[in-house]
């Protein structure tokens, strides 16, 4: 638990809940969590403290069993005879409505789960029509099965439910209604945008498309400044960036386009990739794919595969595909001592063996940079002006700036 300051007290504050599972070891829990922190702050909330529970699986009552939700009810309590509020509790995972139902009943704070919080940051992130009506949607779409829940609320205010059951049915079926009648539209709108781009798309001559993906924060946008000179906003939070960016980029005499995206995430709801539909287009149609990894992140290797997984999702698994793993700068590793025999785990891995073993798993589709120092990053550039290259001359054998390049070459 952090140390919780008087002149942070307008910041809310939140706290954590996660279940250790027989599919979800302690350790992988903490790192969600560690994760979850991490989207709360970039929501602009603090955590105060962290609650776990070791359990076959969630309750489909209250996610957590009855003692814990007492513990932590005594929690907020407590924090409230210190004069501290604690502004929302968020759960880890995604919450039924009745769930939520039956812990704001016992908890009596806002009741927040990992997919409303993602949610809540791609609101605030969105920036152009296409982001803000694609985020929209997705929270219409989270919000639909659950809305009973406004109802309930309404319950309590009035007293009970005798006598109020006609008019509050009413209510929600007319609530349903218009939420309804209102993501008709914004699938219309975004209909129209989808038309829209793919005549943008198609107008933008005979170049290589290359897309930068990657899990969120491993510094997708940063190198994409870095090769195209642009200006895209890079930060040390999740979901920075949420359109996408295309930039020409020239490297030598070859030019092709580069473009940035949404970072992908653990337990991302397929609804929400389904509602960035348009902005995934850019992965989908990508000629080649560079999956950029944060190898100091102690979870890259999971990161790697929510990656793989959502690009399979995605229809874009097949497409050809650079390893880069970018943050070489940053990564951390504890050297084991002589005597010491116990089994090597991955913290006490040197940078060149891991290094290593992945070339070796992968050959020269894996790459190492910093996009911070600029370590490799002039290799890089030759690697994919020679990928780009030979998929260039594949598929457009008779550009003319290329053509006569290379037979000069030849
Ligand atoms: N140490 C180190 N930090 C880096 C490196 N590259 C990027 N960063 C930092 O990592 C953070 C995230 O960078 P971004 O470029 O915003 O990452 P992103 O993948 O675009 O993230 P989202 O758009 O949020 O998905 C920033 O604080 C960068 O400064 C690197 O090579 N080394
Ligand atoms: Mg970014």
């Amino acid at each position: 638990m952090k140390e919780f300051v008087i002149s942070e007290a307008k910041v809310e504050t939140a706290v954590i809940v996660g279940l250790v599972t027989p599919y979800q070891n302690e350790r992988k829990t903490k790192e969600y969590l560690d994760e979850l922190e991490f989207l709360a702050d970039t929501a602009g909330a603090k955590v105060v403290k962290r609650f776990t529970q070791k359990v076959n699986g969630p309750s489909s009552v209250t996610y957590v069993g009855t003692g814990k939700l007492e513990e932590i009810r005594d929690f907020i309590k407590a924090e409230e005879d210190e004069e501290r509020e604690v502004g929302m509790v968020i759960f880890d995972d995604e919450l039924s409505a009745k769930q939520i139902r039956n812990i704001e009943k016992e908890l009596q704070v806002k009741i927040l789960d990992r997919t409303s919080l993602i949610l809540d940051i791609f609101a605030m992130r969105a920036q152009t029509a296409t982001a803000k009506t694609q985020v929209e949607l997705a929270q219409y779409k989270y919000m639909l099965p659950r809305l009973t829940r406004l109802w309930t609320h309404l319950e309590r205010q009035r007293g009970g439910s005798v006598g109020l059951r006609g008019p509050g049915e009413t209510q929600l079926e007319m609530d349903q209604r218009i939420i309804r009648n209102r993501m008709a539209l914004l699938k219309q709108r975004l209909k129209e945008i989808d038309t829209q781009k793919t005549t943008q798309r198609k107008n933008r001559g005979r170049l290589i498309r290359v897309a930068l993906v990657g899990y969120t924060n491993v510094g997708k946008s940063t190198l994409m400044n870095l090769l195209s000179k642009s200006e895209v906003f890079a930060e040390n939070k999740l979901f920075a960036t949420l359109d996408t960016t295309v930039r020409k980029v020239i490297i030598d005499n070859l030019p092709f386009l580069l473009s940035d995206t949404v970072g992908f995430i653990r337990k991302l709801p397929t609804d929400l990739v389904d509602s960035f539909k348009s902005t995934l287009d850019e992965v989908r149609e990508a000629d080649i794919l560079i999956h950029l990894v944060d190898i100091s992140h102690p979870d890259f290797e999971e990161q790697i595969r929510v990656v793989e997984k959502t690009l399979a999702d995605l229809g874009a698994s097949e497409k050809p595909m650079m390893i880069v793993f970018n943050k070489i700068d940053a990564y951390t590793w504890v050297e084991k001592e002589a005597d010491d025999l116990t089994p090597k785990t991955r913290e006490n891995i040197s940078l060149d063996e891991l290094m290593a073993t992945w070339m070796a798993k992968l050959g020269d589709s894996c790459f190492f940079i910093s996009a911070k120092t600029g370590d490799n990053i002039k290799e890089l550039k030759d690697l994919m002006y020679k990928k780009v290259r030979e998929l260039h001359v594949q598929k457009y054998p008779y550009n003319d700036f290329l053509y006569q390049h290379y037979e000069e070459e030849e």
